[in-house]
């Protein structure tokens, strides 16, 4: 499944504040017309399928909306001036047009439409932009520029109309969706993240029910995640830490079916409502992240973004993620701050009973954070930030090197069998004295070609089936580190070795996840994750990907990744896939795949996925080894002084004293 919808009506545009009123004049109609400009303007809208709008039904209001609610609404239409004053009144931060009723309908019906294309398979994934947002607006009440709410509302038409038993609602607004946290509070079919700015209670809304203790009722305790920012300036580091280390954890465990994003882009540099530093090109990240969830089956969905220069990049950035073009490089990526860290820690720790992928997290005393009030920082109001230069995605998706008797996957293409003399003479001279077969030498000239054009930019990404992955693996990091470039990142799955020699200068990384055996981590450039059942045991291998492998491989962010699965090595196709995706995100999706050759029967799959196909979904994970999730966190714990990436939590006085002195 592929393609990509975008739903879009002019009539949405359609209602503005008629009168003075601060703290709505944000809110405006250009909102979405510079989106969709935006969107033309890049070439991105002409990608994607157009879906029309259409009106809501009243039934499909009242999957989440009180009759009572409804009927008043319904009457706005026919107010004076004067009458929508006074009926905008007791709601909070809202207001009211004699078009909104009928815009809010059309938002509603955009959103819906988005679930029917991505649920019945015309598209893979999608955005709605639509006005109004939804996501304050609650049974009985509108709030915060929202009339209905669009995501809660097409949440449970998912549930009722295609029988979704998950769905993940990931709310990147930079204000606390509770509405949606109200809708679902009690309900485990729908689990809803929401990071917001909160300041120890002290921005808007102002709920107690916004902090991370807040974790859902009943039934549904643990399935309501919330992540407060509790200072201004947050920076790409900080999203990617949550997303790395509660975000991600916890949506694998619990797997969902399909994906909402309540997509505001308030949390986004320049807004004037969020006053955080994440640049607009993260979210081509966080999008790709989530895109591994439920085959892919992802529906974006405007909320806030009050800058419009900022709303319309960020929005360019999250659209052609879910395009399948590949993101951009993530450079200046340090850890998270301090108050990052302190907000991570109580939401890990505050739901540790409900996810085994936490259950290792240390309890923490409650009292502990929550009540600190904040410290007035002010950020300057005028900042300024870099347009992330234009994606262009290779013309050649997929370049294959096999042995003659192995057919090419569709879509994929084959390498021309022309090694360079001088290339070939280099081999020759540093790898196949051993090797008898001609063949071999072919394929590691192949191999080679693949690295150069990959930096070339001539292609994305390549796969080669090898007759020996040591040797291709020693091959292609020699070629890389030697003309290509200063970070390569090499991830082994299994038990290959990677020698020491490899890394001794500094030009690369090694990341390998494998059985159980002698510690190998040598340096600080060869990190070794031994697991009990080496990579067989799913929950514990997402464990590592998720908490381990991909900050570290963010905070270096490589030129080059190589993706080696070794010989011998158990896994699951599955996994197999979701690594391959996951990886795609980085070095612009640079990653060349070496496979041995008794591993042909995954060709296709690992082909499919370095296509751009959506990884299958895992399923729900079940618990960890506890021996892996100690292993692991002994290994977080050392690595985490170099990597800021990696940390969980905020250092212990001894710690602090103990960095400080270093
Ligand atoms: C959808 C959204 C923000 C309301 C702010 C009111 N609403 N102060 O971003
Ligand atoms: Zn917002």
């Amino acid at each position: 499944m592929s393609g990509t919808a975008l739903i879009f009506d002019e009539e949405m545009t359609r209602y503005k504040l008629l009168w003075v009123d601060p703290v709505c004049k944000l809110e405006v109609p250009e909102r979405l017309t510079v989106c969709n400009t935006a969107l033309h303007e890049e070439g991105l809208a002409q990608r994607c399928v157009s879906v029309p709008v259409r009106q809501a039904t009243d039934s499909e209001i009242l999957l989440v909306h009180s009759e009572e609610y409804l009927e008043a609404v319904k009457k706005t239409p026919y107010m004076s001036l004067e009458e929508l004053q006074t009926f905008t009144q007791q709601y909070g931060d809202v207001y009211f047009h004699p078009n909104i009723y009928h815009c809010a309908k059309l938002a509603i019906g955009a959103t819906l439409q988005l679930v029917d294309s991505v649920m019945g398979g015309t598209v893979r994934n999608g955005m709605a932009l639509v006005r109004p947002p939804g996501h304050h607006s609650q049974r009985s009440a509108a709030n915060g520029f929202c009339v209905f709410n669009n995501v809660a509302i097409a949440a449970q038409y998912a549930k009722k109309r295609y029988d979704v038993k998950r769905v993940l609602i990931v709310d990147w607004d930079i204000h606390h969706g509770q509405g949606v946290q109200f809708a679902f509070e009690d309900d485990p079919s729908v689990l809803y993240f929401s990071w917001h700015r909160y300041e120890h209670q002290g921005f808007w809304p102002n709920l107690r029910e916004s902090d991370y203790d807040n974790v859902g009722k009943e039934k549904g305790a643990g399935f309501n995640v919330n992540v407060p920012w509790n200072k201004v300036g947050m920076e790409n580091s900080d999203y990617l830490s949550v997303f790395f280390h509660v975000l991600l954890p916890i949506a694998y465990e619990f797997s969902p079916d399909m994906v909402f994003v309540c997509a505001g882009f308030d949390s986004a540099i320049g807004d004037p409502e969020g006053h955080m530093c994440a640049t607009p090109d993260i979210y081509a990240h966080l999008t790709h992240l989530l895109m591994s969830l439920a085959g892919g089956k992802l529906c974006a969905v405007l909320e806030g973004g009050y800058n419009l220069t900022s709303l319309a990049q960020s929005m360019c950035q999250t659209v052609q993620a879910l395009l399948g073009d590949p993101a951009p490089r993530t450079s200046e990526l340090n850890g998270p701050c301090e108050s990052t860290l302190e907000s991570i820690q109580c939401v890990r720790s505050a739901h540790k009973s409900f996810w085994t992928c936490l259950q290792h997290t240390a309890a923490l005393p409650v009292s502990e954070y929550s009540t600190k009030r904040p410290e007035g920082e002010e950020v300057e109001e005028d900042v300024t930030w870099m347009k992330a230069p234009a994606r262009l995605a290779p013309p050649v998706h997929t370049c294959v090197v096999f042995p003659s008797d192995v057919a090419v996957p569709d879509r994929c293409v084959s390498l021309p069998p022309a090694p360079a003399p001088e290339v070939l003479q280099r081999i020759r001279d540093n790898f196949c004295k051993d090797l008898e077969k001609e063949e071999s030498l072919t394929t590691l000239c192949g191999v080679i070609a693949l690295l150069d054009k990959m930096s070339k930019q001539e292609i994305r990404n390549g796969l080669a089936l090898v007759t020996d992955v040591t040797v291709a693996t020693q091959c292609a990091v020699q070629h890389a580190r030697m003309f290509l470039t200063n970070r390569l990142l090499v991830v082994s799955l299994g038990d290959t070795e990677i020698p020491a020699h490899v890394t001794e200068d500094g030009k690369s990384l090694v990341v390998q996840i494998g059985g159980p055996g002698p510690e190998m981590q040598t340096s600080e450039s060869h990190v070794s994750v031994r697991l009990r059942k080496g990579c067989t045991d799913v929950a514990g291998l997402m464990l590592a990907v998720l908490g381990l492998l991909l900050p570290l491989a963010y905070e270096y962010d490589p030129g080059l990744v190589v993706l080696v699965r070794g010989a011998g090595c158990e896994l699951g196709v599955a996994a197999w896939q979701q690594i391959i995706s996951l990886l795609q995100g980085l070095a612009q999706g640079h990653i060349l795949t070496l496979l041995q050759e008794d591993q042909r029967e995954d060709l296709g799959a690992t082909a499919a996925c370095l296509l751009g196909d959506a990884a299958p979904s895992l399923g729900p994970l079940g618990t960890p080894l506890l021996e892996d999730v100690e292993v692991m966190e002994a290994l977080r714990q050392r690595l985490q002084t170099r990597w800021g990436l990696l940390k969980t939590a905020v250092a212990s006085g001894e710690e602090a004293a103990k960095e400080g002195r270093e």
